[in-house]
């Protein structure tokens, strides 16, 4: 047990007053806040955001606010422990439910932090990024890495909705965060979902290998894919459980398919199979995690062993998030059917700072 630090209090008013002018601060009234023992202390409360309240409130948005006064008609889903004003679901994610009305078009743009897309509802959008049209159907994962241009179209009958997840909290905190305003992009061919449709194969038009990789690593900026579709995700999850009857954690990680690394900086995506009745434990690691159910429903128990857990139940497009150093417990409520559950994550980010942990 640390013992306790001096205060604020015990130092004569007059010395305060003078540290205060000369713009200095005594770290030891502070240093256990900033660096408390054995365990972070986090602001990310478990929470969950059930899309059949979210919807209808999302739908009257598209009501009261034409696209032309938003730009992005999006509801933020919030995390409360960091303030709602803050925008954060965690530390370094933001979340947005995101509404395009039949014949809306979301002017195209670009920004420093990286972002992508869920499909949640609804056929007939398209997402262009970097001039490669990406169609919208449900779970599929739309890239828009940091610095690429793009723009959302509707050109069908129906709302569609997507969950957005940006690094926009880490970009924010860095300074680092701002857009460009563009023009409609002109439409390429050359599809990344096409050109590595197969796992395994990849596209080698310059004939050679070049550091390793098939040649086309320098495609959109270095992401070779924006789209990956949800048949083909789930694809390879079915394949895999059929394959591995006694594979406990049927999950896949988005990657770049010429580097095999995250598909992008800074949060890490997944998705997961749970098969019949299942119940898995996700350790507690140090990055905070979101889940959003792609199909199915499932239990969700959000805390450590010993600890009271927090607990939801996850209907299909409902969304959730936990805190790091937390073990989370997913449980498929259906005993006959699979369930599928994209993840999203902070461990790219937690790598890149040297401080990534399991504890198991
Ligand atoms: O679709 O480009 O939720 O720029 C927040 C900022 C979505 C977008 C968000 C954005 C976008």
């Amino acid at each position: 047990m640390s013992h306790a630090l001096g205060r604020l209090e015990d130092l004569p008013q007059s010395y305060r007053d003078e540290l205060t002018a000369l713009n200095l601060v005594p770290l030891w009234p502070s240093l256990r806040a900033v660096l408390p023992p054995g365990v972070p202390t986090r602001k990310t409360a478990p929470t969950h955001w059930p899309y059949q309240a979210l919807r209808p409130l999302l739908m009257r948005a598209g009501e009261l606010t034409p696209m032309e006064k938003a730009e992005r008609r999006v509801l933020v889903l919030a995390n409360p422990g960091h303030g709602l004003e803050n925008m954060k679901a965690s530390p370094a994610m933001y979340l947005g439910m995101q509404l395009l009305l039949p014949g809306e078009w979301a002017p195209s743009h670009r920004h420093t932090p990286n972002a992508v897309r869920m499909v949640v509802e609804g056929e007939g959008a398209c997402t262009t990024v970097d001039g490669e049209r990406c169609p919208m159907q449900r779970g599929d994962l739309i890239l828009t890495p940091t610095g690429l241009w793009h723009e959302h179209e509707h050109t069908g009958t129906e709302p569609v909705v997507w969950l957005d997840v940006l690094d926009l909290p880490v970009i924010y905190y860095a300074e680092t965060s701002y857009a460009i305003e563009g023009q409609r992009q002109e439409v390429k061919p050359g599809r990344g979902d096409q050109a590595y449709a197969r796992g395994g194969v990849a596209p080698t038009p310059l004939f050679v290998r070049q550091n390793g990789s098939a040649g086309a690593t320098n495609s959109h900026g270095g992401y070779p894919m924006l789209r990956y579709p949800w048949a083909d995700a789930k694809a390879a999850l079915q394949a895999m459980a059929e394959d591995q009857p006694a594979l406990e954690a049927v999950q896949i990680t988005y990657v770049n398919p010429e580097t095999g690394a995250d598909a992008q900086n800074n949060l890490g995506y997944y998705a997961l199979m749970l098969r019949p009745g299942q119940t898995l434990r996700l350790p507690a690691r140090s990055p905070s995690c979101v889940f959003h159910q792609i199909e199915g429903s499932v239990d969700v128990a959000v805390g450590n062993a010993g600890e009271h857990a927090t607990t939801f139940t996850l209907a299909e497009a409902d969304t959730c998030c936990a805190p790091g150093y937390t073990a989370v417990t997913l449980t498929n409520r259906n005993a006959h059917a699979p369930a599928y559950v994209f993840m999203a994550d902070e461990s790219p980010f937690h790598r890149k700072l040297g401080v990534y942990e399991n504890r198991g």
